[in-house]
């Protein structure tokens, strides 16, 4: 490819000096030249847009991930178009296969929803046979992601100078709970991340306890961040030819997310949250960030408001943002066109300490229309609004499935099921949502076609206990 590039600018060069006397000024003003010659790229390709393969297709994934975090990650890996080979222990699997079960005998949705796109094979990476298997796997891919406990990788003999050696190109990439530090030793689950990380001091009401929220920041939240640093190592070694370890802890992934909470926290130095409804209710604050309920964190005031049937649907609400250049058609769609010039309403500062009772009176409105009618209206206005929308509305939403966002699969033993598509979308590397792996599914298929065992040697591995549970099965435990 070096060579190549060179050739190519070597004519660019000639082709500039024929042309210098006519262009002089021309060619000192365009920095083309070297974008001409590709920057040691390839030629654009002339094939259309979707139809070039995508964007990690030839990347082999070793995937010894489990639970959510590594799943999380190599499925969008997967997703762009990755090889992942998923690690499995013999007759257990992912330990989520079996958790949260709402089909008897099927994969739960919890595994399947995590794991679409990858290839299942089990090895006993503790048994001798197992390890020899893992050896050549390593030598295959290209990047090993895990995200067991702490000193889990290395028990089983998976340690980074045996990996470096063995494969120096490999990356290793990891999840743990925390970074070096105190707790480095720690097991951790999504909830422990939200809390350490600075989300659930800052989230909840003010005079209730701290809360957690229902997206999982912690481990589909880390699970994106080690993707992003697995994607840039795979750039990085285009150049150094090396691998390295990628590692992202959840507490930092989840400080990453509550990034404005700690720019809060810095604030507070310098006098009151003006934004905060806090503010406005005259109530001091404390030395930390304190939680602010509904507020919005973007400066501009905005609550949650009851719509109509709120009495009933416990989602018939909208997150309706009082922003400042919409101020005066918000007083006229809720039927008060005198606080457009009343001195207590008109300018932003002057509604800070009465924004309860303005909410109060906006919700007065929209309890007389659906969240949609809302929605509608004020999106004429260009008033910033935002039904809640429940997970019922989300899978049934249209413009979700069309964009490929929320994805109907079949698979053999539960039937049809819906999963979350590749929240980002391509022009040029398209993604096709696969079904989840059966345990094992591909175990001889991996071993045959991708590492190169022979008939005889598949027999020998099936027998020696490597790839199939053990005489007693461990059981999957049931959450
Ligand atoms: N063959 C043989 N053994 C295997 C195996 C295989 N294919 N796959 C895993 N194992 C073994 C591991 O080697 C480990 O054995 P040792 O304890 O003897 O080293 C054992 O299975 C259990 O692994 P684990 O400790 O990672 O699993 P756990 O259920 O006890 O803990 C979790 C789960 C998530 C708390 C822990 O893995 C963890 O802290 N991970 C890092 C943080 C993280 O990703 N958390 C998010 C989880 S999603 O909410």
């Amino acid at each position: 490819m070096a060579k190549k590039a060179k050739k190519s600018k070597t004519k660019v060069k000639a082709k500039s000096k024929a042309a210098s006397k006519k262009v002089v000024k021309l060619k000192a003003k365009k920095p083309a030249a070297t974008a001409k010659a590709g920057n040691g790229l390839p030629k654009p390709s002339s094939r259309p847009y979707g139809a070039a393969g995508k964007a990690l297709d030839g990347v082999k994934i070793l995937d010894f991930t489990h639970v959510q975090s590594g799943p999380t990650c190599t499925q969008l890996l997967a997703y762009m178009g990755a090889d992942c080979i998923k690690v499995e222990r013999p007759g257990v699997g992912d330990i989520t296969r079996g958790q949260l079960r709402d089909v008897k005998g099927a994969d739960s949705l919890y595994f399947t929803m995590l794991n679409g796109n990858k290839r299942s094979i089990t090895i006993d990476s503790k048994h001798p046979k197992g390890k020899e298997i893992l050896e050549r796997l390593i030598k295959h891919c290209d990047v090993l992601v895990e995200n067991f406990a702490p000193g889990a990788l290395d028990r089983m003999g998976l340690t980074w100078d045996y990996i470096h050696k063995t494969n120096p190109r490999m990356i290793v990439a990891s999840v743990k709970g925390f970074g070096p530090g105190p707790y480095e030793d720690c097991k951790v689950y999504e909830n422990v991340a939200q809390c350490t990380g600075g989300a659930a001091s800052t989230t909840g009401f003010r005079e209730g306890p701290p809360l957690v929220t229902g997206a999982q920041i912690g481990d589909s939240g880390t699970g994106l961040h080690l993707a992003f640093g697995i994607c840039a190592a795979l750039y990085q070694r285009t150049r150094t030819g090396r691998g390295q370890k990628v590692f992202a802890a959840m507490q930092d992934g989840v400080l990453n997310l509550a990034r404005v909470k700690l720019r809060d926290q810095q604030r507070l130095a310098h006098g009151p949250l003006t934004e905060y409804s806090q503010y406005g209710e005259g109530i001091p604050f404390g030395s930390a960030t304190p939680r602010a309920g509904n507020d919005s964190g973007g400066g501009q005031p905005g609550w949650i408001l009851k719509c109509k049937g709120w009495e009933s649907d416990p989602d018939a609400y909208i997150y309706f943002i009082t922003q400042a250049p919409v101020w005066e058609a918000i007083c006229d769609l809720i039927g008060k066109p005198e606080w457009k010039t009343d001195p207590d309403y008109a300018k932003p500062p002057a509604r800070l300490p009465r924004l309860k009772s303005i909410f109060a009176t906006i919700e007065e409105w929209t309890k007389t229309k659906t969240k949609f009618e809302v929605m509608d209206i004020c999106n004429q206005h260009d008033i910033p609004v935002g039904p809640i929308l429940s997970m019922k509305e989300i899978a049934e939403e249209k413009s979700l499935r069309d964009t490929g966002t929320v994805v109907e699969v079949d698979h053999p033993t539960r039937g049809k099921y819906l999963t979350v598509g590749n929240p980002v979308k391509m022009s040029d590397s398209v993604t096709e949502v696969k079904r989840s792996p059966l345990l094992g599914e591909h175990t001889e298929e991996i071993l045959t076609k991708v590492l190169g065992y022979s008939a005889k040697e598949l027999e020998e591995i099936k027998t020696s206990g490597a790839i199939t549970p053990p005489d007693k099965p461990a059981k999957a435990e049931a959450a």
